[in-house]
């Protein structure tokens, strides 16, 4: 169902996503102001019955109207320049590195496990409803393995394409990069809590374009290492 919270954009699950809503927020307000301006001097200038002499080659006036906008959009520019450099840039090391892969149509993970070179690869596959699916069963946002990510570190993903362009992200993630056969995006995020956050194939790839979601969960940094010392244990052992 429709909710007015659905008007904005949503949660922002990770610092980067927090940004570009302070971008998008900050952009919304000073719209608002000049809005207001514009219909403040509208209103002035149809009721008005008599001809203000001093509205006529105003010096001053003709200064403000020319100075304002361009502080105005010096502001804007210096908000969303300064976003779009933190949200790219580090001087931390990413904790871990994730290569995603698309596939018609689904997703493919893969992680190193442990301080070797073992990696863990998995594929991401649609899960559909079925007479054992619960009550709050979300169809096509249903995946049999998300993505696991751990909470409060800085995770870089390189994503890229096994056949046709697709797309990688989530809404709550802020961040959208191209899947593009024989090459690699980059992209870094920080989740902030715990959470599951859903986001679907965001480029028009084939058929099944609507059956490859992408399900990140993010579970606190303990949990993870618990699960991937798990992992290294058994690929040691050879039983994975
Ligand atoms: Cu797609």
């Amino acid at each position: 169902m429709l909710e007015w919270d659905q008007v904005n954009l949503p949660e922002p699950a990770t610092v980067q996503a927090y940004n570009l809503q302070q971008v998008y927020e900050s952009s919304l307000l000073l719209g608002l102001f000049v809005l207001t301006v514009v219909l403040w001097f509208l209103r002035m200038a149809v009721f008005n019955k008599l001809t203000c002499a001093t509205y006529l080659e105003c010096a001053r006036l003709e200064l403000f109207w020319s100075i304002t906008p361009l502080f105005l959009l010096a502001m804007m520019c210096s908000i969303s320049v300064y976003v779009l450099y933190v949200n790219d840039e580090t001087n931390t090391a990413p904790y871990m590195d994730v290569t995603v892969v698309g596939h018609q149509w689904y997703w493919s993970y893969k992680i190193g496990i442990g301080s070797g070179s073992n990696c863990l690869e998995w594929e991401s596959r649609l899960v559909s409803r079925s007479a054992d699916s619960g009550i709050g069963f979300m169809d096509l946002f249903t995946v049999d393995q998300p993505l696991m990510i751990p909470v409060g570190q800085l995770i870089r993903v390189l994503v890229t394409s096994d056949d046709v362009i697709h797309s990688w992200g989530a809404p709550g993630l802020g961040i959208k990069l191209d899947a593009i056969p024989g090459r690699l995006s980059r992209g870094l995020f920080e989740v902030k809590l715990p959470c599951i956050i859903y986001g679907m194939c965001m480029e028009l790839c084939g058929s099944l374009h609507g059956l490859m979601p992408t399900v990140i969960q993010a579970v606190p940094t303990e949990v993870f290492s618990a699960w991937e010392h798990g992992l290294s244990v058994s690929m040691e052992e050879g039983s994975l």
